[in-house]
């Protein structure tokens, strides 16, 4: 897609840049898609993302195009039940694959790059809690009739994008694949721990089972901390592109591992797991959990339910924080060993890197193992408060 085609597109496509072309720039450096924000004559700027067939992390990972479709419907979805928290879609060309799309660079920020600058937020486990908590109980059993469920289930089937995490997040890291890096200085470590290990292999199969078969709920299906936009005051969950129905700790355990990852990260760079970044996303990582449980309880209404339905719902809770410890294990692991890194983290030597990619692996593992371990919040709080300082 080069910019003068997109420009003719905008004009014939919509009613948004009615009297002249829009002024375009290329503003996306992500993994897989072309992102570029368009001004219309009256300042008005948007962003128009569109789904190119070949991602460019690797030129060998050839998409459908046709995924911008169910990214537009996720954003839709989510927003009518918390609008706050998602970029609102103003169209989605089915020809010609883009969506245009609310244009939040002036007040908010990719709160993966804040974070590893430093920031911290009061408000972030919270919020970002409320959105897993809130979207997956909305499309949840508990809430969706079966016809309208099957009837979502099949809008929002994506065994492409599907396929691509059971490979690059469930597979590749557990064997010495072409694709994976890390280095080299913890090869021995990587052998030892990951490929070599049955444990790491067997859980990892589990999970990956657990991620192919348990449509719980509409989930976002990448919800690192490159998905989310953070202001002073809140958050706005972007980038959906591998929703599906599937395990709603699927999306909290990403988090989690993020919040882990960022640990690790900031503890290697400082050669210093005390600094007062560490200590709270620890907290942080801890309340994730914590409020996930509060406002899905809250969802359910729980004062108000019988016993009998009181506990279907702390069943799924308790099934959710399991996928989440395991989730978040998997993604630690396969974010030091596969192919797709965490982009905003810098190191300034070999050691701060194999410091950092050690002490990653190391919880990724803990928690990929013991993930059945983990049924309550304060199996969480306990296991982490070993786990890190
Ligand atoms: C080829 S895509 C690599 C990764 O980028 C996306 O954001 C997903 O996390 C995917 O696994
Ligand atoms: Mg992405």
């Amino acid at each position: 897609m080069d910019i003068e085609t997109l420009k003719e597109l905008l004009i014939s496509d919509t009613s948004l840049f009615v009297s002249a072309k829009p002024e375009i720039v290329e503003i996306g450096d992500g993994n897989i898609n072309r992102v570029f924000r368009a001004t219309a004559s009256s300042g008005q700027t948007y962003i128009i993302k569109y789904a190119s067939s070949q991602a460019n992390i690797s030129s060998s990972i050839r998409l459908n195009k046709t995924r911008g479709r169910r990214e537009s419907d996720y954003l839709k979805a989510i927003w009518q039940q918390m609008p706050a928290y998602v970029p609102e879609v103003f169209g989605y060309s089915e020809k010609n694959h883009y969506i245009i799309m609310q244009d939040l660079s002036l007040r908010y920020s990719v709160l993966q790059q804040e974070i590893a600058a430093g920031k911290q937020y009061d408000f972030l486990a919270q919020k970002l809690a409320a959105y897993v908590a809130v979207a997956g109980y909305a499309f949840s059993d508990f809430s969706l009739p079966l016809e309208k469920k099957a009837a979502m289930q099949k809008q929002f089937s994506n065994p492409q994008m599907c396929a691509l995490t059971e490979r690059l997040v469930f597979t590749e890291p557990y064997s010495d694949c072409r694709n994976n890096r890390f280095s080299e200085e913890n090869r021995a470590f990587v052998n030892r721990e990951i490929y070599l290990n049955p444990n790491a292999a067997k859980a990892a199969k589990q999970l990956k089972d657990i991620f192919m078969h348990c449509p719980q709920s509409l989930i976002h299906g990448d919800l690192h901390f490159g998905s989310v936009f953070v202001s002073e005051k809140d958050i706005k969950v972007f980038d959906p592109e591998f929703c599906f129905f599937g395990p709603i700790g699927y999306d909290l355990g990403n988090l989690l591992a993020h919040f882990l990852l960022q640990y690790a990260y900031h503890a290697a760079i400082e050669n210093n797991d005390s600094i007062p970044i560490c200590t709270w996303l620890k907290k942080q990582a801890m309340c994730l959990l914590a409020e996930f449980e509060k406002r899905f309880l809250e969802q359910a209404g729980v004062s108000a339910l019988s016993a009998e339905k009181e506990q279907a719902v702390r069943d799924v809770i308790r099934q959710v924080l399991c996928h989440t410890a395991g989730f978040a294990g998997a993604e630690c692991i396969r974010r030091i060993v596969g192919l797709a890194k965490v982009s905003a983290f810098v190191f300034d030597g070999v050691t701060e890197k194999t410091h950092y990619e050690r002490c990653a692996l190391s919880i990724g593992k803990y928690l990929l193992e013991k993930y059945e371990t983990f049924t309550t919040v304060r199996a969480f709080n306990e296991q982490l408060n070993s786990l890190l300082r």
